[in-house]
């Protein structure tokens, strides 16, 4: 019940942000392992794998939901003497797993806050908490500078972060998607969060953060990306694909208007890829990083080997290739 209810909510988008969708993942998995009654190990497991199946086909780009319950599942170890403490265990490790994230999203903060300087005019796009979290501590550290934030079509992300940031105090301009290359000439620096980072560096992020990037990278404006660990993507190692998810049309024209227009498609991909040249750095809680570097994250970071993929095929990260 736990995870029918949030795998809903997560679909819907009532919970959303990379990071907020792998926690509450996590917390459901958790009270979902709470309600299991069984003393038989296997099946316990079982269970917990098929729960996990369900949350997993929510939101297909989020790296970071697969590279959590992948985190939390390996706590179910083979040889634990018996389903309690298996329960006790797989508990532990989703509270880690949720105290890790928060403290990840804090320390990116502060690490992310230092490449903001005084009179910088900083771009932002869509509504990430971790891309927020440096603008957030570079206000408190006393820095002066203001944002551009884009509106975000078509689910408007950006009033959220219009309204974090007219919250803290933070000077904002708040602009449609497609004025992003008419104000690049006056921005110093772009911060963006990240839904999954391929092992070649390319950012997976909101629909529109590559054309940000490339008007970006014509006025050589900085691109600083912040990102968890548990968002980089292990199996673009074999160089598969990010799947990048398409929405329903109706976010985009209401079906009054649209189904008058038999003509029309309406295409609604909710993601899109930077590639790694448009990237100047990746801002993690283990510090930043070119995005060349995006493979050692994921092997000492995640645990990821060359090698090791055939264990478990297809289940846990994405992948792409730009
Ligand atoms: P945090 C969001 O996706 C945006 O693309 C945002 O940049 C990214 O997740 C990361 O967000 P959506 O859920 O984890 O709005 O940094 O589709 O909060």
């Amino acid at each position: 019940m736990f995870v029918t209810d949030t795998a809903e909510k997560i679909k819907k988008m009532e919970i959303r942000g990379a990071g907020r969708i792998a926690r509450a993942a996590v917390a459901a998995l958790r009270d979902e392992a709470g309600t299991i009654a069984t003393t038989d190990l296997p099946e316990f497991r079982n269970s917990l794998e098929k729960a996990a199946a369900t949350l997993l086909l929510t939101r297909p780009t989020s790296v970071s939901l697969p590279n959590a319950v992948h985190l939390v599942m390996t706590s179910l170890l083979d040889d634990l003497p018996s389903v309690e403490v298996a329960r006790e265990r797989f508990f532990e490790a989703c509270n880690r797993f949720i105290k890790a994230s928060e403290r990840a999203v804090e320390r990116i903060g502060s690490i992310g806050a230092h490449h903001i300087q005084d009179g910088d005019m900083v771009m932002t796009h869509c509504n990430s908490e971790t891309a927020l979290s440096c603008l957030l501590q570079a206000h408190q550290n006393g820095t002066s500078f203001e944002v551009f934030a884009t509106e975000v079509r078509p689910r408007n992300q950006g009033l959220l972060t219009i309204k974090t940031l007219n919250d803290a105090g933070i000077r904002t301009n708040y602009i449609v998607d497609s004025a992003a290359r008419y104000f690049m000439k006056e921005i110093d620096l772009v911060v963006v969060g990240a839904d999954a980072v391929s092992v070649n560096g390319a950012v997976v992020n909101k629909i529109g953060t590559s054309q940000i990037a490339l008007a970006a990278h014509e006025s050589r404006t900085m691109v600083m990306v912040a990102a968890e660990t548990y968002k980089f993507a292990p199996r673009t190692i074999l160089g598969e694909y990010i799947e990048i998810e398409e929405r329903e049309a109706d976010e985009v024209l209401p079906l009054t208007i649209s189904r008058n227009l038999p003509q029309v498609k309406v295409r609604n991909p909710a993601f899109d890829v930077t590639p790694a040249e448009y990237v100047d750095l990746i801002v993690t809680e283990e510090g930043a990083i070119p995005p060349q570097m995006a493979y050692i994250i994921i092997r000492d970071y995640l645990g990821w080997k060359i090698g090791e993929f055939g264990k478990t095929p297809g289940r846990y990260g994405g992948n792409t290739n730009e």
